[in-house]
């Protein structure tokens, strides 16, 4: 039988290539060096793409496909797919929501009891002998018995609530509209007013044109100079000049992000800053939640060259 033909747009772990391999044939789009003659010659037989949230699939690279069936993303975001692209064409796009959800919401936790506590230059204090010449490390803010809000009360919204009940938190949400089962959060209708009521402010809303720039400086500016926010959706979310301007002004205390305009590549502004944390878009970055999205993947993939239901399907 033929393997159907598959465009990667970028590189998983072995356990996924091998597999991935064995069932198409995969066109390998990130190795290519020109891009632009390695789609001329591919392109028209291409039947699938695999991509990652971060990469998504734009209009262009879409329609240089005219036989592609179905997008399958490797993450939960699929801002980065042209969703408005593949109706027009009725391609099928899935993503690999759930599987991922417990680990996100560790790292936003992690994130912000690292940036609060200055876990990151408490431990270089202790490394590079300043312990022993300065003394005990400058005293730092509690994270316990604060207030916290959560801006988008999807999966990842609702699993980093559950984790902050256990630090006595006063939580509430904002999200377009209060959410029925909202396990007596308090709901708040305006980003500005929860961020007025926030000690700590959690991203986890999925991003889409609607939200972009959600997070502007009238929020930054609520949150004030003791705030703390906390990024793990994507970096549209938030207008990231007006939040380099607040960290550099200290009209805001801190912030602690895993996603960056312009990724990986950092605006250098935020590299001379010492109150914000940064990490490397790895949220969802175990290798047990990897390889249960790179199943996902694979099995939406299966599903629809078998003309079974998607498991998870966007479109
Ligand atoms: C990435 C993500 O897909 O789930 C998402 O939307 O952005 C991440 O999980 C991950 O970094 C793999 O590329």
């Amino acid at each position: 039988m033929t393997r159907p033909h598959l465009l990667q747009l970028g590189p998983y772990p072995d356990w996924d290539e091998a597999p991935l391999n064995a069932a198409f044939a995969v066109h390998r789009y990130f190795d290519a060096p020109d891009t632009d003659a390695f789609l001329h010659e591919v392109g028209p037989s291409i039947q699938a793409i695999a991509t990652r949230g971060e990469l998504g699939a734009g209009r262009a690279l879409i329609e240089r496909c005219p036989r592609l069936e179905v997008i399958s993303v490797y993450g939960v975001g699929y801002d980065g797919v042209d969703l408005d692209a593949c109706r027009e064409r009725g391609i099928r796009v899935t993503n690999t929501p759930d599987v991922l959800t417990g680990d996100v919401a560790d790292l936003a936790v992690a994130m912000m009891l690292s940036v609060t506590r200055g876990v990151i230059a408490a431990e270089t204090w202790a490394r590079d002998g300043s312990w022993v010449s300065r003394g005990g490390y400058p005293l730092q803010r509690r994270a316990w018995g604060k207030r916290a809000g959560i801006l988008g009360l999807g999966r990842i919204g609702r699993a980093v609530a559950r984790r902050l009940a256990g630090f006595d938190m006063e939580i509430a949400y904002c999200n377009p509209a209060p959410k029925p089962d909202a396990d007596g959060l308090q709901y708040v209708a305006d980003p500005v007013a929860l961020a007025e009521r926030s000690d700590f402010l959690f991203v986890t809303l999925a991003a889409s044109a609607a939200t972009r720039h959600i997070v502007d400086q009238s929020v930054l500016r609520a949150l004030g100079p003791e705030g703390v926010l906390i990024n793990v959706s994507r970096a549209a979310n938030i207008d990231e000049q007006a939040l380099i301007a607040a960290l550099e002004g200290g009209t805001l205390g801190g912030a602690a992000l895993d996603v960056f305009e312009g990724e990986p590549r950092l605006d250098p502004r935020f590299l001379k800053l010492d109150n914000v944390l940064l990490q490397p878009h790895h949220a969802s970055g175990t290798v047990e939640t990897r390889k249960a999205m790179g199943q996902l993947m694979r099995d939406n993939l299966a599903a629809h060259f078998a003309g079974l239901p998607l498991p998870t399907p966007v479109l």
